[in-house]
C-alpha cells in the first residue's frame, strides 16, 4: 500500500512580501500554489498510491469567488479517473466557520466530521483512516484524546491538524502530546499546520510534511509531501517529494573585501549564483543581507535606493528574469570610522550613542515597557503570521535602533556633511 501525505495547501493564497518591480516574474509566482497542488496530483497518478490524504489548511480562508473550490474539484476529478481517493480534515485556515462558500466535490473526495472523531475503512486495504476536522478557527482543545483506539487487523492511520506541545511561529490549536497520540495505537499519525517538516517520530511514524509550497520569507527551502509505503502492516518508507514551483532564499553576502558599490554586486551577483544553483534553477524569491564591516559602507548608504535597483537589475540579468529580490537590507559597518577627524566628533559621538541603544540592556527595557500597552492593544492578526509584529521581543527594539542608525547616516550623508 502506498499513500501521499500532504498538508497546509493554502490554495490561492498570496504570496506575501513581494515588491513589484520591472522585471519580476509576477505571473510565475501568481499561480504557485495551484501549480503545487497539480505537481502533487501528477505524482500521485504516476506513483499509482492507493489514496491521498490532506491534513488540514486546505484552503487559506474563505474563497474570494467560486474559482478556488472549481481548480480543487476539477484537480480531484483527476485523481477520481485515476481510481485515488482522498482524504481531508479542516484546519484553523479552513475551519467550518470560515468557509461560506461551498461546492460539491466528485465523490472519491472525504472530508471528516468536525463534531466528532470519525473512522473510514477500507477494508480491501486493511486500512482505517480516524480524523476530526476543525468546526472553527481556534481549537484548544486536545482532539486526539477523543479519538479511538486503533482498529485491530487494521494499518491505522490519525489524520489530525495540531501544532502537538508547540511548534515556533504557529498557534497553539488542538494541542495535544507524542504520548496522547502513541497512546491510541496507530501507525501513522498525519499530521499538519506546521508548515516545517518534520518527522516527530519513527515506528510508530508522527509526520508534519510541511506546506507544499513556500510562502514568504520564513518559509525557505524545498517543500513537497512525503510519500509512505506499507508493507505487512509496516511503514517501510517515508519519503519527501518534492512539489514546490518556487522556492524562497536568504542570502547573507559578506561585504568585507568591498572597496566600493559594484564590488558589493559582483559579490551578491556570486551569493545569488549559487543559490540558483541550489534550487535547480526554480523561479526564487530571495532575501539579500549585506553585511560586514566595509569601505563601501558609505557609498550604499548614501543612496540605498540606487543601490537596491542595482542589486535587483544583477538578479534579473543573471537569472533571465526568474529571480524575485524581495526584499533586500543594508547591515554594513564603516570600516574608516576611526580615521574621522576631529569636525566629526559629533556625528561620531551621535551614531554611538544610537548603536549603543541596542547593545544596552537597560535601555531595551526601557523601550519595551513603554510599548507594553500598546503591544496589549495591537489585534490579534497583526502578531502573527509573516509580517508580524513582536512588540514584546527586544529584537524588535534592537532592529528599530539599526533602523535608526541608517536613517541618520543616510541622511546626513546625502546632505553632504564633511567627515
Ligand atoms: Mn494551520
Amino acid at each position: 500500500m502506498k499513500f501521499i501525505h500532504a498538508a497546509d495547501i493554502h490554495l490561492d493564497s498570496p504570496l506575501v512580501g513581494l515588491q513589484i518591480y520591472e522585471g519580476a516574474p509576477v505571473e510565475e509566482i501568481r499561480g504557485a500554489t495551484r501549480r503545487a497542488l497539480e505537481n502533487l496530483v501528477e505524482l500521485a497518478a504516476t506513483e499509482k498510491v492507493d489514496f491521498v490524504l490532506l491534513a488540514g489548511d486546505l484552503y487559506d480562508g474563505d474563497w474570494k469567488d467560486y474559482n478556488t473550490g472549481l481548480f480543487l474539484s476539477a484537480q480531484m476529478t483527476r485523481l477520481r479517473e485515476e481510481g485515488i481517493p482522498v482524504f481531508i480534515i479542516s484546519g484553523n485556515h479552513d475551519a467550518a466557520s470560515q468557509i461560506t462558500k461551498h461546492l460539491r466535490m466528485p465523490d472519491n473526495v472525504t472530508s471528516l466530521s468536525v463534531r466528532h472523531p470519525e473512522t473510514v475503512k477500507i477494508e480491501k486495504l486493511g486500512l482505517a483512516i480516524h480524523g476530526q476536522g476543525y468546526a472553527s478557527r481556534a481549537v484548544t482543545d486536545d482532539l486526539a484524546s477523543g479519538y479511538p483506539l486503533a482498529s485491530p487487523h487494521h494499518f491505522n492511520i490519525g489524520l489530525l491538524h495540531t501544532s502537538l506541545d508547540g511548534r515556533e511561529g504557529h498557534e497553539s490549536y488542538a494541542p495535544t502530546s507524542d504520548g496522547s497520540l502513541l497512546s491510541k495505537g496507530y501507525d501513522y499519525w498525519a499530521l499538519g499546520h506546521v508548515h516545517a517538516r518534520e518527522i516527530v517520530r519513527e515506528e510508530p511514524w508522527i509526520v508534519f510534511p510541511g506546506n507544499i509550497q513556500g510562502r514568504h520569507i520564513r518559509e525557505t527551502g524545498p517543500k513537497g509531501c512525503m510519500l509512505v509505503e506499507e508493507q505487512d502492516g509496516r511503514v517501510i518508507r517515508v519519503e519527501h517529494r518534492e512539489l514546490d514551483v518556487m522556492r524562497w532564499a536568504v542570502a547573507v553576502v559578506d561585504a568585507g573585501r568591498a572597496a566600493r558599490g559594484d564590488d558589493v554586486n559582483d559579490a551578491a551577483s556570486k551569493s545569488l549564483k549559487n543559490i540558483m544553483k541550489e534550487n535547480k534553477e526554480l523561479p526564487l524569491a530571495v532575501r539579500v543581507e549585506i553585511m560586514g564591516t566595509t569601505k563601501a559602507h558609505r557609498e550604499l548608504l548614501s543612496n540605498p535606493e540606487r543601490w537596491k535597483s542595482e542589486l535587483r537589475a544583477v538578479a534579473t540579468d543573471i537569472s533571465g528574469g526568474t529571480m524575485w529580490l524581495e526584499k533586500i537590507r543594508f547591515a554594513t559597518r564603516e570600516a574608516t570610522s576611526t580615521t574621522l577627524g576631529a569636525k566629526s566628533e559629533a556625528l561620531v559621538e551621535l551614531m554611538s550613542a544610537v548603536e549603543g541603544l541596542s547593545g544596552n540592556a537597560d535601555l531595551v527595557k526601557t523601550a519595551l515597557e513603554a510599548l507594553r500597552d500598546l503591544n496589549e492593544k495591537l489585534p490579534h492578526e497583526l502578531k502573527g503570521g509573516a509580517e508580524s509584529i513582536r512588540l514584546d521581543d527586544p529584537e524588535t527594539v534592537k532592529r528599530a535602533a539599526e533602523g535608526v542608525r541608517q536613517v541618520l547616516m543616510e541622511r546626513i550623508l546625502a546632505g553632504g556633511v564633511e567627515l
